[in-house]
């Protein structure tokens, strides 16, 4: 970067940066860097500064720190592209730093002092992986499979070793006692290559559609266990495959051979926190999306992994749990159950443990999921206890999910060294701005220390993770990932981490989920339709005031803008009432239906909820919105909700998710998969579920007055273009059934799966050392941090 040599580049950034060092803020986001910026080419009268290298430079510059005379920037050029540096406001020219002294400047600000602070404990986890194979673009981040799969191919060319590891490998597999793939008949790879000639010499006499049970003598004798396929030609395939591979290993091959292995029977799903249930939950507090994907994900898996097994030739009914938290005061849902069947499988359970005190008394009533962090370890050892008896041994892959259930799942799948996937659904650090600098002002309600703690932890320890989306992995060009955020950070007084997670890890991968396709299909599809509950949408949408809603409808003919969610304080559904409030252009072309949280406050256990359903009440009041709005506090059925969306298509409506940030959003996909158009927050997952203007629109819930305008606009160009809506509508259609599909998730998962729990088995060794780094810091920091969190 040669222009920082020039003179009138120095001279601008002095006259740049000045106010901002001489002000009063000390912390300054990547929007003030541009706005200062614009004020500047406003100044100088000259908006060619805008073409030059300092102008793009400006753009990346994520956060500023300034402290007079000095002010510290953060420079991002890509994902986990970082660079640190500092101007004296006197000598205008950058000195380049490391991240350490730009932590430790930073970590003044809420400290309020001129010096830095005295010893802190620093975490690296780089030195770990410094073996670790990486990847180096930033098009690769969140496909580590693809990659880790060439990388495979590069170890298995190594002849020796290769060989060694795949006879290995084959030979750790059994179900229930019995071998499965080799037995003791094949002793060595070069024994292995010549029981694969004569397999194949052998099957190829046999009809390809002949059973292993008819062969299976034969190849008993040669060495070979179940789990080749259910018939010939597939045996046949198997082995081929395999003498592919030690001949010449190529990607695909190596996936599609290990995506064949038997390896999975058992999974176990841990999602500690919320109501986990499968009625009458939904839109309690903490109680959202999380469940509605884990309940679709089980129906998925438990097809596709009936499907592999019997493939490769079983007849096993996988077993699946989910483990949740037992909740004796549950009010009327049945989180109270030890066990409960999960609907529209064969064999998958909800596995219900009470979180204990430690007197080990039941803890009878509903927690936050920032307070539950006292009663994870004791929840876990009582979850493997439980798992080992419901499974009849050790589950072979353990998935958690969100905070709490990550770090349970990492507990569990140390100590019984099972293969660990991590699935965040949502991270708290990125929706709550400096959450890790002023951890000490939120942390009595948040506990945010201790969370985020236990993400570090649980992030490291899993072999892979899965991601809904890109952006939750490396964010896009100018805002940073949701596991970016743990590259780096600090929490003046606690610890600083100066290398958290690497993006360019080939654990992550995108996944997307889906939208349950039964329940969310077009509006157009009539004979599917559930038009007997017509009625009842009726009375849900026209209805009057009632303990469970608010407002009634004056004008019934109206389109209707609807939104849904959970009535917590990010999702922002008071502000959308709050804009539709003051615009009456927007209520004049629409009316607006709210579903969310209670309407009685006094129904709420949650504090946050509380605070909104006030919130709601004090807009709704005050811009008179009574005949505009209708909000009903009531928890819709899924197929009523399904129904719901697409009786608003029917009068071409729209749907707005107006989230200050939306770690994914399935409501977004459900609206879609409905037909109706969707507005949805441009922070976070929708961002990239939609693309604006084609198959949807993305507003930015800061500026509530640009949101009005393009609803209305959207309203305006329907009424002048009819066929607009429609074509919205069949645009909403395509992205989510092209894109968002259980079927390929559950394929994905189960190929993921295979794949890294071979790594895991190549690896294992290598990472002793992580794990012993991370276990002290469980110890050191978390179990701490864990017991001070009011119990
Ligand atoms: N939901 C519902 N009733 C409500 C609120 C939400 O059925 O009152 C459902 C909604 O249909 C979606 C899920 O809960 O399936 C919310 O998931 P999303 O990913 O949008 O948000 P989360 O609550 O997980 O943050
Ligand atoms: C949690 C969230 O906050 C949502 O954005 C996701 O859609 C949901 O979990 C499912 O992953």
């Amino acid at each position: 970067m040669n222009f920082f040599q020039e003179d009138r580049y120095q001279k601008a950034l002095y006259l740049i940066f000045r106010p901002l060092v001489g002000g009063e803020r000390n912390l300054f986001l990547r929007s003030d860097v541009c706005d200062r910026f614009e004020q500047f080419c406003q100044e100088t009268l000259e908006d060619s500064w805008k073409d030059t290298e300092l102008a793009s430079w400006l753009s990346n510059i994520q956060e500023a720190i300034a402290i007079d005379p000095w002010l510290y920037l953060v420079v991002r050029a890509g994902p986990g592209d970082w660079q640190f540096c500092r101007f004296h406001i006197d000598v205008m020219k950058p000195e380049w730093i490391d991240i350490n002294t730009f932590l430790r400047f930073k970590e003044r600000v809420p400290e309020k002092t001129q010096k830095d602070s005295d010893w802190v404990l620093e975490v690296d986890l780089a030195p770990f992986y410094r073996e670790f194979p990486k990847l180096t673009e930033p098009r690769s981040i969140g496909r580590g499979v693809e990659f880790l799969n060439r990388h495979l191919c590069n170890q298995l060319l190594s002849k020796k070793d290769g060989d060694e590891l795949i006879f290995q490998f084959l030979h750790v597999h059994q179900y229930q006692g019995q071998p499965l793939m080799l037995n003791d008949r094949v002793i060595s790879p070069r024994k292995l290559r010549e029981a694969l000639r004569q397999a194949e010499k052998y099957l190829s006499s046999q009809p390809l559609t002949a059973t292993w049970s008819q062969v299976y003598h034969r190849l008993q004798e040669i060495g070979f266990e179940p789990g080749w396929g259910r018939t010939v030609e597939r045996i046949l395939d198997t082995l081929g495959l395999l003498s592919d591979i030690l001949q010449a290993p190529e990607p695909g091959q190596v996936e599609r051979f290990l995506a064949r292995i038997p390896m999975i029977f058992k999974v176990a799903i841990i999602s500690p926190h919320g109501y986990f249930g499968q009625s009458g939950v939904l839109g309690l507090p903490d109680t959202g999306g999380q469940v509605v994907y884990i309940l679709d994900q089980v129906q998925a898996l438990e097809k596709e992994m009936r499907q592999r097994l019997y493939e490769q030739g079983f007849d096993i009914f996988p077993k699946i749990v989910v483990v949740s938290r037992l909740i004796p005061d549950a009010g009327n849902t049945t989180c109270d159950e030890c066990l409960e069947p999960i609907k529209g499988t064969d064999n998958a359970v909800i596995l219900r443990i009470p979180f204990r005190d430690e007197q080990g008394r039941v803890i009878p009533h509903w927690i936050s999921r920032f307070a539950v962090w006292p009663y994870l370890e004791r929840f876990a050892l009582e979850v493997e206890k439980e798992l080992l008896a419901h499974f009849g041994g050790r589950p072979d892959l353990i998935i958690g999910n969100y905070s709490d259930g990550n770090l349970v799942a990492t507990l569990v799948s140390q100590r019984l060294k099972v293969t660990q996937c991590a699935i965040a659904h949502a991270l708290e650090k990125t929706k709550y701005l400096y959450s890790a600098l002023f951890w000490k002002n939120l942390d009595a309600q948040y506990h945010f220390a201790t969370q985020f703690t236990a993400d570090l932890i649980a992030m490291n320890t899993a072999d892979f993770v899965i991601t809904s989306t890109h952006q939750e992995i490396a964010g896009n060009l100018h805002s940073v990932g949701q596991y970016e955020s743990y590259s780096w950070f600090a929490m003046p007084g606690l610890y600083r981490v100066v290398n958290g997670i690497n993006v360019y890890d080939p654990k992550f991968n995108i996944v997307s989920p889906g939208a349950d396709e039964t329940v969310y299909f077009p509006y157009t599809q009539t004979e599917q339709r559930l038009t007997a509950l017509h009625g009842e949408i009726e009375s849900l949408v026209f209805g009057g005031a009632s303990p469970e809603s608010r407002g009634e409808y004056r004008d019934r003919d109206k389109p209707i803008i609807f939104t849904m969610a959970r009535l917590d304080r990010i999702k922002n559904i008071t502000s959308l009432v709050e804009w539709y409030g003051q615009s009456p252009a927007l209520q004049n072309w629409a009316n607006l239906l709210v579903i969310a949280g209670h309407v009685d406050s006094e129904r709420s256990t949650d504090e946050e909820e509380r605070q909104q359903i006030g919130k709601m009440h004090e807009w709704l009041t005050h811009y008179q919105l009574d005949e505009k709005v209708r909000w009903l506090g009531k928890h819709l059925e899924k197929r009523l909700a399904g129904e719901l969306y697409r009786y608003i298509a029917d009068k071409g409506g729209i749907f707005v998710q107006p989230a200050l940030f939306e770690a994914f959003g399935l409501t977004v996909i459900e609206a879609m998969s409905s037909g109706l158009p969707t507005f949805a927050t441009c922070y976070g997952g929708p961002l990239e579920i939609i693309q604006d203007g084609i198959s949807g629109f993305h507003i930015d819930p800061n500026h509530g007055e640009k949101v009005t305008s393009r609803l209305i606009e959207f309203f305006e160009h329907c009424q002048s273009h009819p066929e607009y809506w429609q074509q919205i509508s069949n645009g909403a259609l395509q992205r989510v059934q092209s894109r968002y599909n259980w079927r390929l998730y559950a394929e994905r998962l189960m190929t993921l799966s295979r794949v890294y729990g071979f790594w895991k088995y190549a690896t294992n060794l290598e990472r002793a050392e992580t794990q012993r780094y991370l276990e002290m810091f469980y110890g050191l920091m978390y179990r701490p941090l864990a017991a001070k969190v009011p119990h």
